[in-house]
Parts: structure tokens; C-alpha cells; sequence
């Protein structure tokens, strides 16, 4: 039985359409989840919707429509932009799914039950576009520390969640496991600057707005968001339900991918959620940064963004899931660049790959009618290149399990760089003027057929379009991964997989 492997994006709040910097979490958890598939396990991956809270019951009110009617268009808008991003989710979860609402009031439930959440007062700064409450301590000159905005004092009667009593068990686990909480930097600054100071316990009701999952003992209250939100993942499993294989089979997650500002959530509230419900904690909790233009976080508040479909239609999708895996080093913050993903497209898309194909093939096609097998002439270049071709697999299992995603689409390149430079040094041109030297010159051709293929094989994970027409125009079906001695190829005529971009 292939092993089970259970990847997240968050939800995302449907309060506005979807951005590139939401693109890059789940292109980035799209090519892991595909990945590990091409791997072998047995992969679930999720993301989702979260669709009740203030800020979304305001706006539908502003648009003059129901809460649900607001989120079903952005939601039905966000599955097209996932569709043309060829996001490959298993699961797509929406907090106002039946099985979510029915298995969140269970939750609640027995969480009550079991002295977990009580009934108290809430006194607190609230900042409505973030959703979060604040202490003043963490106010920064008296306004939101996420997006600089007011926040005003609310006052009203609310269910709490302890944090406070699992606070030792949690740090004790934080440390004791030293790969849940990722990059190491954001595991000291909650470690530092949210638990040790000392946990607040968590506000997980309200009552001042209504669109929401109704506390179901105590009507008048709403879940209030964090609790709706993170339980998702495990409710999209059937937790609590009558069939709970899935949740058997996948949980517990072995990524989670979050945003820095939701880490503390997700390494915080959520063990404590789960600890409370004697559930394991997710393997891994990584915290990435954000895509920013000019310094500033690419969001919808802000609003500074284009649809990321207008760069699709312009660049190609290949072209734009290429640019976001390849550009920022996975964890920190990153800058998003019209004119960068141009230049990555022509120098490594245009130029590096569609140019190995396009020569490789032609001279397949001039020399041998397109005919390839291996002749097994070895000489100076090939033992290093061939070595490259072998080892290209375990190298980027390697990154892509600690999650540098950027250097494992790095060494896919560099081995199609070295392809282009083995063509230089063998100067099969050269070979095809000397009739002693046709099998080397079909070696040669062989190897670097070789080289594409592999490399085709791998990109399936990050760049599916383009692995599928690379396979299409090698005309093999072969998807092993490694340097094979035995193959014959017969490949066909070769066009441009990618055109050079010209800059306006
Ligand atoms: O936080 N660059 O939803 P959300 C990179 N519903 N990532 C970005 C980004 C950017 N410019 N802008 C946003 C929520 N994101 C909650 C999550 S999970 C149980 C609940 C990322 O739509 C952001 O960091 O505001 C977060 O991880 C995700 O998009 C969703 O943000």
C-alpha cells in the first residue's frame, strides 16, 4: 500500500477576488502535492474557502446581496483561476459546506462539554478588516500591527477556548519537535514573543454579527472565526462523522503551508485545538513570506494587484508557475515583477529549454530520421553528464522534502544548461561530417534525449503543460526517472515550446 501524504494551502477569504500572492502558496503546494504523487504516495491535497465572518457579512450587505450569494460568485471565480492555473487539489474545502458546519458545532460541543471553552466576558480591540482581536501591547501606534488600520473596543459576552491551561504541554512540544514549526526563525518568535509571555485565552464566539456557524447550545452566539477556520482541515476528512476513513488514512497533515502573519494561528491556537480534541499535531506548520511589488505585500485590501489571469493569457501558465516557484527562495519575502518573469521566461524557458529541444530534436531529425537508439560510445564529458542525469532525482527529492522549491526547480535547469553545454563540447555537427563517427554521434544524441526526458519527467511536478509537449514532441511514453541505457526513440518534429517575450 502506498504511504499517505496530506498537504494544505489555508482557506482563503472569499471577501475579494484572488491575487498572485495567493497564486504562490498553492502553486507551491500544487507542485509538492504532484510531486509526491509522481513519487508513489498516496497524496490528499486540500485548500479551500473561508467564507463566514464580519468583514464578508458587511460587504455582501454593501453589494446588496445574501452572505452566501457573495461568496458562491468569488468562490465559482476562484475554482476558474484554480482550473487555469492546473491547480491539481483533491479537496476544496468551503466553511459553509454541511459536513464542516455539522462536525464544527460537534466540535464546539465537546469541547464545552469537556471544560475546554466557557462562557466569559470579551473586552477587546478589534480590527474588523483583519478579523483579529489585539492587546494593546500589541498595537503599533495604536492601530492594527497587520494593516495599520484603526481598531475600536468591543465589549460582549463570548465563549472562550483555554490556551491557557495547554500552554506548557504546547512549548514542550514545539521543542521537543523540532521540524513542526518552519523556518527556524518563526518557530523562536512564537516561542519568544506569543507563548512565553504567557497565552491569552482565545475569544471563539460572538455575538454582534450573524453570518456564521451557529453555537449550537446557545443560539445567539456564532463560532467566531479562528475555530471555524482551522478546524477545516480536519472536517474536509469526515472527522467526527460517520465515515472517517479518510480522516484515519491522511491525518495527521504532513504540510501545512501558511502565510508568516497566520503562523501564530496555525502553531498556537491550532495544536492547542487539537491537543484539546487528543488528536496528533500536523507533521510540519511552514510559514512562507509574501510576493510584494514594490515593497509593499501584494493584497486584497490594497488592492494593488492584476487578476492573475491577465499574466496567464499574456505569458502562458507554464511561464507564471515557473516565475513563482523559480524566483523567491521559499520562506522569505519575494518580489513580484512583470519585467523579471519576462526575463526568467526568455532566459530559461525560451532560450535554455526550448532551445536544447529545439536543437536536439532537429539534429535527431537531420541525422537519423528522428531514429535514436544508444550506441554506447562513451567518451570525454559523458561519464560527468550522464552522472547528472542519474542523480537529478535524488537531488531534487532532497529539496523539495525540506521545501526548497526554488533550488529543486533550480537543478532541473542546471541540468538542462549542461545539456546545452554537452552539445557544445561534443559539436555534433562536427561528428556528422565523418562516417566513422555516426554511432558516436547517435550516442551523443541519445544521451541528451536522455537528459530531456528525465528532466521532463521531473517538471511534470511544476510545469505539467510543458512536461506534456515535451513528452509529446520526444514521442515516448517512458516516464522513468533515471538515465535509461535502452530506449528507442522516434521523435517527432520540433516546435517552439516557448517564444521569446518581447518587452513592451
Ligand atoms: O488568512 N504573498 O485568508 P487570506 C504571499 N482565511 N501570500 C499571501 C499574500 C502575498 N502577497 N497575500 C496573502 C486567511 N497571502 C485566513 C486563513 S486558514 C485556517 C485561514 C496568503 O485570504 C496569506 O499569507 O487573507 C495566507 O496564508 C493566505 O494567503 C490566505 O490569506
Amino acid at each position: 500500500m502506498s504511504k499517505s501524504f496530506y498537504i494544505t494551502t489555508p482557506i482563503y477569504y472569499p471577501s475579494g477576488n484572488f491575487h498572485i500572492g495567493h497564486c504562490y502558496t498553492t502553486i507551491i503546494a500544487d507542485a509538492i502535492a504532484r510531486y509526491k504523487r509522481l513519487k508513489g504516495y498516496d497524496v490528499c491535497f486540500q485548500t479551500g474557502t473561508d467564507e463566514h465572518g464580519q468583514k464578508i457579512e458587511d460587504k455582501a450587505g454593501k453589494a446588496g446581496v445574501s452572505p452566501k450569494e457573495y461568496v458562491d460568485n468569488i468562490v465559482s471565480d476562484a475554482i476558474d483561476l484554480w482550473d487555469s492555473l492546473h491547480i491539481s487539489y483533491d479537496k476544496f474545502l468551503r466553511t459553509t459546506d454541511e459536513i464542516h458546519i455539522k462536525t464544527v458545532q460537534k466540535i464546539f460541543t465537546k469541547l464545552y462539554k469537556q471544560g475546554d471553552i466557557y462562557k466569559g466576558e470579551y473586552k477587546g480591540l478589534y480590527c474588523t478588516p483583519c478579523e483579529s482581536f489585539w492587546t494593546s501591547t500589541q498595537l503599533v501606534d495604536g492601530k492594527c500591527p497587520d494593516c495599520n488600520r484603526e481598531v475600536h473596543e468591543v465589549s460582549e459576552e463570548a465563549y472562550f477556548l483555554k490556551l491557557s491551561k495547554y500552554q506548557d504541554r504546547l512549548v514542550e512540544y514545539i521543542e521537543s519537535h523540532p521540524d513542526f514549526i518552519q523556518p527556524e526563525s518563526r518557530k523562536n518568535e512564537m516561542i519568544n514573543n506569543f507563548i512565553k509571555p504567557g497565552l491569552e485565552d482565545l475569544c471563539v464566539s460572538r455575538t454582534s454579527f450573524r453570518w456564521g456557524i451557529p453555537v449550537p447550545f446557545d443560539e445567539n452566539h456564532i463560532v467566531y472565526v479562528w475555530l471555524d477556520a482551522l478546524t477545516n482541515y480536519i472536517t474536509s476528512l469526515g472527522y467526527m462523522s460517520e465515515d472517517d476513513s479518510e480522516f484515519q488514512k491522511y491525518w495527521p497533515a504532513n504540510i501545512q503551508l501558511v502565510g508568516k502573519e497566520i503562523v501564530r494561528f496555525h502553531t498556537i491556537v491550532w495544536p492547542i485545538i487539537l491537543m484539546a480534541l487528543d488528536l496528533e499535531l500536523p507533521k510540519q506548520v511552514f510559514g512562507h513570506g509574501w510576493l510584494v511589488i514594490n515593497g509593499e505585500k501584494i493584497s486584497k485590501s490594497l488592492g494593488n494587484y492584476k487578476d492573475p489571469r491577465e499574466y496567464i493569457k499574456k505569458y502562458g501558465v507554464d511561464a507564471v508557475r515557473y516565475y513563482v516557484l523559480r524566483e523567491v527562495s521559499f520562506g522569505n519575502d519575494g518580489t513580484f515583477s512583470e519585467e523579471a518573469l519576462i526575463t526568467r521566461t526568455n532566459a530559461d524557458l525560451a532560450n535554455n529549454l526550448g532551445n536544447l529541444v529545439n536543437r536536439t530534436l532537429s539534429m535527431a531529425n537531420k541525422y537519423f530520421d528522428g531514429k535514436i537508439c544508444n550506441k554506447n560510445i562513451v567518451e570525454e564529458y559523458d561519464t560527468e553528464f550522464i552522472s547528472m542525469i542519474c542523480n537529478l532525482s535524488s537531488i531534487v527529492d532532497e529539496r523539495v522534502d525540506s521545501l526548497h522549491i526554488n533550488d529543486a526547480m533550480e537543478s532541473i535547469f542546471e541540468l538542462l544548461r549542461r545539456a546545452n553545454k554537452y552539445i557544445d563540447e561534443t559539436s555534433p555537427w562536427i561528428l556528422a561530417k565523418d562516417e566513422a563517427r555516426r554511432d558516436r554521434l547517435e550516442s551523443v544524441l541519445y544521451n541528451l534525449l536522455e537528459a530531456i526526458r528525465v528532466s521532463a519527467t521531473l517538471l511534470e511536478a511544476f510545469m505539467p503543460d510543458t512536461s506534456k509537449e515535451m513528452f509529446r514532441q520526444l514521442q515516448i511514453e517512458d516516464k522513468s526517472i533515471g538515465y535509461q541505457e535502452k530506449l528507442t526513440y522516434q521523435v517527432g518534429t520540433p516546435t517552439p515550446i516557448f517564444e521569446r517575450i518581447e518587452k513592451d
